[in-house]
């Protein structure tokens, strides 16, 4: 294999173990994929390489020298931002795909065609139907399911393009928009936005950079849509998460258990998973497995059973292939997005079965299982027997599970983070975080995105800036793989709080910790769940700025992504912008070549809408860069950044005197 030295792969040292695994059975991984593409083209990294027709693909020589126009006679302005416009609509096509998938079954539900489904957060059902402007006095719990499914339905059907999509009118604060309905960015149907966003990039259409960059905020604002309603219905399906202690990292992979891991995205199947496997452990008992059976999650459906039902993350994205090269992980589970094709291959050195259920995303090698939700006990059923029948054919010899393990505290829904507020102040739960914002014990917010990037060693970039901004007294949250991440580092736990966090945000994090029951302070990191919650860090935004009156682009609020790497973190990072939030990424966006486009997007944007991408690969000047605009925000709304006290208890705090602004 290409890679001499793992460390330099992964901070992660379980992932180092497994790297040196894979070295020594000559087995391909990501990082040694990675290293046998280098040199990457330098016309696909700056984004002047143009496939868009079948005359190319034509290069513009970013010096110059060379050609400056495609055959067509498309600029380097026009080639950049029609990429980065479609990149922005696959993945709003794929975040909305999974929401739209999760209303289906809310529909189908409520038709009486489901039997392994229930609405298990009933609460959550009627908040979010009122929100939307569903009828809930006195009627069938079923007939309001049935016209929320059917409301949400329509923002992927609606054809008038002056009604916006229901999801975001009802959630965004009012300032907010008016300013996107003002620029004409609000979307009216998710799937039109992507489609539009395909035929205006098609040969011979838009090729005008900023008129691109709008459409592409549009749809990325329909991605948006697509998360919430994916969260908010999946909170109503199968429960909103609450502060859970669970256990992260290769080591939760037992010897003694049938291993099966869910991977992908879609909690339809991998939650069923978790139900059924309780009604199989005595078959696995019996086939040798004395711990019975064993699940375990990878990527985002990890995380969507993590925060749910306290299930182990055994890793994110980049390792997903290592958990197989411990030699006792006997089924992977795939459902939907961040699947590496690679698995099937490294599959076949070990006993591990593959197993994809999505009828979309098929992997030639792996094992096909079409799951249907109107069979999705039976289908759960089949799917585990695979993996206790594969655990049969285990070989002990080959076993070697890394034995290492953090302790994570997860489950930080909104609802969740407002409930812990709630034991300092019941009548007022936004109201301790004001305060402490307004007096410097939390200077500001970061919300930490998005994936890995075999251009970053694995996990470093997040477990650096959050360090440096936790020890401003910067409060982090965090979805995704950086949720991985952090779990796997051990930033979700208490001592994480004690060691790392700055006086004054200890001091909250431990006065609410202690207040809500936890015995000590909330985790340093809270985490969100996966990649579509991160409308979950966009309610809390709302909420704190419908609380002070303000727009989201007032709030001493950051988002980051220091190794993003799909086109959903694409789409992600363009939302986070036109809400106003400046937005740092860490990996260089195939943008570079066009001035024009890299200043629509980092200043341009910052006129128009305060929101603005920050792109800088070095953690510690990225932590400078967002922590200055925290401090710029702070100013905007008058609060003096006060020398930073601890405080005894929140409860027991003088509440701060607002500044007129917030008042
Ligand atoms: O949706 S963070 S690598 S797993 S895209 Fe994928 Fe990126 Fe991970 Fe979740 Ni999100
Ligand atoms: Fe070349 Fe234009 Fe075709 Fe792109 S669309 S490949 S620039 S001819």
């Amino acid at each position: 294999m290409a890679c001499l030295d793992c460390n330099t792969c992964s901070s992660d040292p379980a992932a180092v173990q497994m790297l040196a695994v894979a070295e020594a059975n000559n087995i391909g991984t990501a990082w040694s994929r990675h290293a046998q593409q280098q040199p990457q083209c330098g016309f696909g990294t700056t984004g002047l390489c143009c496939r868009i027709c079948l005359k190319g693909p034509c290069r513009i020589d970013p010096f110059g020298q060379g050609p400056q126009f495609g055959i067509c006679g498309a600029d380097r302005d026009t080639i950049v931002a029609r990429h980065l416009v479609r990149m922005m609509a696959a993945g709003a096509a794929a975040h909305s795909e999974h929401g739209r998938h999760i209303a289906l079954a809310m529909l189908h539900l409520s038709q009486g065609h489901l039997h392994d489904y229930s609405i298990r957060d009933e609460e959550k059902l009627l908040v979010v139907a009122k929100r939307l402007g569903v009828a809930t006095e006195g009627r069938d719990l079923m007939t309001i399911v049935r016209e929320l499914a059917d409301l949400t339905l329509h923002d992927f059907q609606n054809q008038n393009y002056d009604e916006p999509c229901h999801w975001l009118a009802a959630s965004l604060p009012a300032p907010r928009l008016k300013k996107l309905g003002d620029l004409g960015l609000l979307p009216h149907n998710i799937d039109a936005a992507v489609a539009q966003s395909m035929s205006r990039t098609h040969l011979g259409c838009d090729a005008d950079p900023t008129n691109l960059i709008l459409g592409g905020l549009r749809v990325a604002l329909a991605d948006l849509d697509g998360e919430m309603l994916a969260t908010e219905l999946s909170d109503a399906l199968f429960g909103t998460p609450k502060p859970i202690v669970t256990t992260s990292n290769l080591g939760v992979i037992k010897r003694d258990a049938v291993n099966v891991a869910v991977n992908g995205h879609n909690p339809l199947l991998s939650d069923i998973i978790c139900d059924i496997a309780a009604d199989l452990n005595d078959e696995a008992i019996a086939a040798g497995a004395k711990d019975g059976i064993n699940i375990i999650g990878i990527c985002c459906t990890g995380n969507e059973v993590m925060v749910r039902h306290g299930i182990p993350l055994a890793t994110n994205y980049l390792s997903q292939e290592l958990p197989i090269l411990t030699g006792a992980l006997d089924a992977m589970v795939l459902d939907v997005q961040c699947i590496m094709p690679s698995l099937p291959r490294v599959a076949e050195c070990f006993h591990t079965k593959i197993i994809t259920t999505d009828k979309q995303n098929k992997i030639a090698g792996a094992t096909h299982m079409d799951f249907q939700e109107a069979k999705a006990s039976e289908n759960a059923k089949s799917i585990v027997r695979m993996a206790i029948e594969a655990f049969k054919h285990r070989d002990p010899r080959r076993i070697q599970i890394p034995n290492i393990t953090q302790q994570a505290i997860v489950g930080f829904s909104t609802e969740a983070i407002v409930a812990a507020l709630a034991t300092i102040n019941a009548a007022d739960p936004l109201q301790p975080l004001v305060d402490n914002i307004v007096n410097g014990n939390i200077q500001g917010v970061v919300l930490f995105a998005g994936c890995n990037n075999t251009k970053t060693q694995q996990d470093s970039a997040y477990i650096a800036i959050a360090r440096s901004l936790a020890k401003r007294n910067v409060l982090v949250l965090a979805t995704g793989c950086a949720a991985g991440a952090y779990a796997k580092a051990g930033m979700m736990t208490q001592d994480a709080t004690r060691q790392y966090a700055g006086e004054g945000l200890k001091s909250v994090l431990t006065a609410i910790g202690e207040s809500a029951g936890l015995g000590g302070p909330l985790p340093l990191v809270l985490h969100m769940g996966s990649c579509v919650d991160n409308s979950r860090a966009v309610a809390l935004a709302t909420a704190l700025a419908n609380k002070l009156g303000v727009d989201i682009s007032d709030l001493p609020l950051v988002a980051s992504a220091p190794e993003a790497m799909t086109e959903k973190a694409v789409v992600i990072g363009s939302w986070a912008v036109a809400l106003g939030i400046p937005t740092h990424l860490g990996t260089v966006p195939p943008i570079v070549g066009s001035d024009v486009v890299s200043q629509l997007v980092t200043t341009t944007a910052r006129d128009l809408l305060g929101g603005y991408f920050i792109v800088e690969t070095d953690p510690e000047l990225a932590a400078d860069k967002m922590f200055a605009a925290i401090q710029e925000r702070r100013d905007g709304l008058g609060i003096q950044t006060l020398a930073v006290a601890p405080i005894a208890a929140l409860a027991a705090a003088k509440r701060p005197v607002l500044p007129a602004r917030l008042t």
